[in-house]
């Protein structure tokens, strides 16, 4: 039978990774081999490594934050089941909201699709207003359109501004 793939539809998506428990490097590390490694997903790029303040709880510690693309050919939610096994994989445990963890992975953006369902939302709630996913995700693609707002540069004069830093 011929290759069904040339008719495949590729889909690219942006993916926020954040951990500030158990070695976060290693986590954040370790997360990008495995998203390079995620069936019907190729991975592009990832930005640099940040150390951002935490937003939420007080007295968590710092977290590492990166941005990376991937296209898939899955759907929205086989994406999200997929981050949310590779979250699994490193122990995640849900205590509290806005909690320390040891990996977080939030599906951003999936090609220019506006998502409202009971498990997913994208473009994720709070990406406007996070430093430490719109620094990463300018570093990879300054161009990016996010639904639903003007520009990533707009965003980025507007957001908060906790320390965020390359390591
Ligand atoms: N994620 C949160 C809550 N607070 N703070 C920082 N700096 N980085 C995060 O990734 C983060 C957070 C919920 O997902
Ligand atoms: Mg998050
Ligand atoms: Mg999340």
């Amino acid at each position: 039978m011929a290759e069904s793939s040339s008719t495949e539809t590729w889909t690219r998506c942006y993916i926020g990774l954040g951990s500030n428990l158990e070695h976060p490097v290693t986590q954040v590390a370790t997360a990008l081999l495995e998203l390079e490694r995620l069936d019907h997903c190729r991975a592009l790029v990832h930005s640099s490594l940040y150390r951002s303040d935490p937003v939420g709880p007080p007295g968590q510690p710092d977290y590492i934050n990166a941005v990376a693309s991937v296209e898939t050919t899955l759907s929205p939610i086989e994406l999200l089941d997929a981050l949310q096994a590779i979250e699994q994989q490193h122990q995640r445990v849900r205590i509290q909201h806005w909690g320390p963890r040891t990996l977080d992975l939030d599906l951003l953006l999936y090609g220019d699709q506006q998502i409202s369902s009971e498990r997913l939302t994208v473009p994720h709630p709070f990406i406007q207003a996070r430093n430490f996913v719109l620094y990463p995700l300018a570093e990879i693609a300054p161009e990016v359109h996010i639904p639903n707002q003007i520009s990533l540069a707009n965003c980025l004069e507007h957001c908060e501004n906790g320390t965020l830093e390359p390591i």
